[in-house]
């Protein structure tokens, strides 16, 4: 009898327990997606297109004008994983603006993967650049052995239609090109990423089909792999010279290690000039901040400076700079209109602030007081 008792009051315990059970494991969730919610309340910028989903800006200032360059993300069935095979991206859009706090023109599909000769899939992060009544439009994608390499199209409008090339740039690999034009009138060209951006492939010079995407193949105390930059021919459609290596510093002059995930460079690079320095700027990838080194030639070496944007809500973060009418601004995306879905991005903007030793103020993304 007693037995049966004490069998029954554990019984009646359990009963009582199982809705805490249940709310416990959905309470992490919920608590996630508010505090989510509160962050996107608290953002310093609302998104600038609501009625697609755009990402990677590269905003240049063209006639006095800002356009902006970048990807077109979409929904897609193919599942999420480490290689970003869910940016299943197909098109670009042209974005204008009179300034950067008035309302964003789309300008339509500027280049389609069905016009590229060459293609495979996935139209990633593109930049974009201006010579001699030519625009230029720099992008990755896949070639049809899935491979990443950077093509080239060229308007003779900012917002396009542009006209792919017959053949990726030679010798051009991964992804995130990002074209810098000096003030003696030379072109840089910087790309690379790691992972889904197959740089750690390229590791030995040549593509390893059989190298992990999940990982930057290297160990923790090696040297960082990093961006890459070459010259462009003169007729801005070829890399001029082999690629070298983008380093980067840190304060005791030490090339940043692998295993630095809080600095090292991932993808996403962008170069612009202040007070005659050179500002090489990246995001750090699964660490999720943009940061920022400084530097006295295009080539590098570039000395780690610090933090330009606290991570974004979404997984990446990808960013451009410019200056516009005296003040200087900071393009990079979110995920607000998806509600943090990481392929489903939408651009922003904000003022970004110099300190008067020329270092960048922190920008935290839902800092909103
Ligand atoms: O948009 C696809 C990829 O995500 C870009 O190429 C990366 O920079 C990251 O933003």
């Amino acid at each position: 009898m007693k037995l049966i008792i004490m069998r029954k009051q554990k019984k009646q315990r359990i009963i009582p327990l199982l809705p805490f059970v249940a709310i416990s494991f959905c309470l992490p969730l919920s608590i996630y997606a508010q505090e989510k919610q509160a962050k996107f309340e608290n953002s310093i910028s609302k998104p600038l297109v609501s009625d697609m989903f755009t990402a990677d800006p590269s905003a240049h200032v063209f006639n006095n004008k800002i356009y902006i360059y970048g990807s077109h993300d979409i929904e897609t069935s193919v599942a999420e994983n480490g290689s970003g095979d869910h940016f299943q991206m197909k098109d670009y859009h042209v974005l204008s603006m009179d300034s950067p706090t008035e309302k964003v023109t789309d300008h339509g599909i500027a280049l389609a993967v069905e016009n590229i000769p060459w293609a495979g899939k996935q139209l990633w992060a593109p930049d974009a650049a201006y010579h001699k009544n030519t625009y230029y439009l720099y992008f990755p994608l896949k070639d049809k052995e899935g491979i990443f390499r950077i093509g080239v199209a060229t308007s003779r409008r900012p917002e396009g239609p542009f006209k792919a090339e017959k053949e990726p740039i030679k010798g051009s690999y991964s992804i995130d090109p990002a074209v810098f034009k000096d003030s003696d009138g030379s072109f840089y060209m910087y790309f690379g990423g790691l992972y889904g951006g197959q740089l750690q492939r390229w590791k030995s010079g040549v593509f390893n089909k059989n190298a992990s995407d999940k990982a930057d193949g290297q160990q923790s105390e090696e040297p960082a792999l990093t961006a890459k930059v070459a010259k462009l021919s003169a007729d801005m459609k070829q890399l001029a010279e082999k690629p070298k290596d983008v380093v980067v510093l840190d304060e005791k002059g030490n090339t940043i290690l692998s295993g630095d995930h809080d600095r090292r460079f991932f993808e996403g690079s962008w170069v612009h000039k202040y007070n005659g320095k050179y500002y090489f700027s990246y995001s750090t990838g699964d660490t999720h901040k943009l940061v920022y080194a400084t530097g006295d030639s295009p080539y590098g070496p570039f000395t780690y400076q610090g933090v330009i944007l606290l991570p974004v809500i979404g997984w990446t973060t990808h960013h451009s700079i410019i200056e516009f009418q005296n003040k200087w601004w900071l393009y990079y995306h979110d995920t607000e209109l998806s509600e943090g879905k990481t392929h489903l991005r939408n651009i922003k903007v904000t003022e970004l602030i110099y300190n008067k030793d020329g270092s960048i103020k922190t920008i935290d993304p839902y800092g909103k007081k």
